[in-house]
């Protein structure tokens, strides 16, 4: 008790005697489906990131950072309110897939953001934030309006101009407004920019969610041809538009950097640099093989590391040590409570009480401090690059997947077996059970929502998708 009063003291303390100029701002940059080796210095054979490799070696790179999901917007979710997207209810992304003859039926799941949750922008504005959106919002009920990012505590949103197709902003728009380049991303980048410009003298909060490299697969003319000219069919990653839309994400990160540095706004800037699942690998048509997770097994969509270990990186000079690595396994939701504590802010005491997330700034400042916890996936959904509805849980030295189709369970080796290629849950039985008994608890404690059998399974017809609702 007495240590309670005390540590609540000093966290009113402290919040008193930050004023709003003494906090760092808090830049947050969200590729979409970019795989865990989808950097050069994450071990990408193709793509350069000459820039994101530099934000690398000024900070910490995260080799065992996790997305809450295996597809887009429940990790978004996770981001937003620092909760797992079972406990949201927020488990596929909002418009999801139906397969009407499938073996099970999914759960309704949440299509949108409830606005009963204190989202980050918001709970940054007790330390006089500004919270600029740029980017893929991903989070509407696409049934009510109102949804969008200005709803959920943005100061201020950009998103692509009205007309964009894809990556492709139309000749009549850059005309319009003098645009350089026809780049959705270069674009979004020069609001971006605008807007750290106007922030100058009040902290900011900026979530860029970029769109590259999800599909469509689109990249800058000039990129694409500079890529097709070293493809190599012998490397992992061979695909010169993946490669272009990489190198895209990649140069508007620097130049992010550079307008932080010209504002003198670098030294008291948290950057945290991820992505929302792993990389898309599953093939269809003229798109073949855009890009690859290996050594990680399959991608997005899917049960195994392959869809939600992601690169991750974190720079904070004087903070967070130069060119450090951090193997302590860490997850989107941590991203909340964590810029609450980089800004010396409670929050809202109803919302942290049900946060799912640990704050990192103990590993910020030393990268082998360790967490104790295990971390836990919820999927009950189907999906094209997917194995079925699972669930999914692992500790420092263990994965298990649990399939909802069979009640079939996987356990991997992780710390040894990274590609998930011997299952041993017919070997170790005390900890496969373990696992498993941990996962039916976790899930029980968020009162996670299960698929059901069908009783309209077709096995003739269970993979066919029924138009969007
Ligand atoms: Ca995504």
């Amino acid at each position: 008790m007495r240590t309670l009063t005390r540590v609540t003291l000093l966290a009113v303390f402290a919040t008193l005697t930050a004023s709003a100029s003494d906090r760092p701002n808090i830049v947050f940059l969200l590729a979409d489906d970019l795989g865990w080796t989808g950097t050069a210095s994450f071990g990408s054979d193709f793509y350069e990131t000459p820039n994101l490799d530099r934000l690398a070696s000024k900070g910490m790179s995260f080799t065992q950072a996790y997305s809450a999901c295996t597809v887009c917007s429940p990790t978004r979710a996770s981001i937003m309110t620092g909760m797992y997207p079972a406990r949201l209810r927020l488990t596929d992304f909002i418009s999801g897939q139906n397969r009407p003859y499938a073996r099970m039926t999914i759960p309704d799941w949440n299509k949108g953001l409830e606005k009963r949750h204190v989202t980050i922008p918001e709970a940054l504005k007790e330390g006089g934030y500004r919270a600029i959106h740029i980017g893929k919002w991903h989070l509407d009920y696409p049934d009510q309006d109102n949804q969008g990012p200005t709803a959920h505590g943005f100061d201020v949103s950009h998103e692509k101009p009205a007309g964009t197709r894809g990556y492709y902003i139309s000749e009549k728009t850059v005309k319009e407004l003098g645009l350089e380049s026809n780049y959705a991303t270069d674009y979004l980048t020069d609001k971006a920019i605008e807007e750290i410009e106007k922030s100058r003298g009040q902290p900011f909060f900026l979530y860029f969610a970029y769109h590259t490299p999800h599909t469509p697969i689109q990249g800058r003319e000039d990129l694409v041809a500079y890529f097709e000219e070293k493809v190599d069919t012998n490397k992992i990653h061979k695909n010169p538009v993946y490669a272009a839309m990489v190198k895209s994400l990649d140069m508007s990160v620097g130049r992010l950097v550079d307008s932080l540095k010209k504002n003198g706004q670098l030294d008291n800037t948290l950057i945290v640099f991820t992505s929302d699942n792993g990389g898309l690998t599953q093939r269809y048509g003229k798109h073949d093989n855009f890009t690859e997770n290996l050594p990680l097994r399959r991608g997005k969509g899917s049960a195994y590391e392959g869809g939600v270990r992601v690169p991750a990186i974190a720079s904070w000079p004087g903070t967070i040590p130069e060119g450090a690595t951090s193997g302590t396994p860490i997850i989107s939701n941590d991203y909340y409570p964590t810029f609450l504590a980089a800004a010396g802010i409670e929050g809202d005491s109803g919302h942290n009480a049900n946060l799912d997330g640990v704050n990192l700034m103990p590993v910020f400042r030393n990268p082998n401090k360790a967490i104790k916890r295990h971390l836990y996936w919820h999927y009950p959904h189907y999906h094209a690059g997917g194995d079925g509805p699972y669930s999914a849980v692992r500790n420092d030295l263990w994965r298990l997947v649990e399939f909802h189709e069979t009640g079939n369970v996987e356990l991997y080796r992780i710390d040894r077996d990274i590609g998930e290629t011997e299952n041993r849950a017919e070997i170790n039985l005390k900890t496969r059970d373990q696992l498993k008994i941990k996962l039916q608890k976790w899930r029980k404690s968020i009162a996670a929502q299960m698929p059901t059998p069908n009783p309209n399974h077709d096995p003739e017809r269970e993979t066919e998708v029924a138009r969007n609702r």
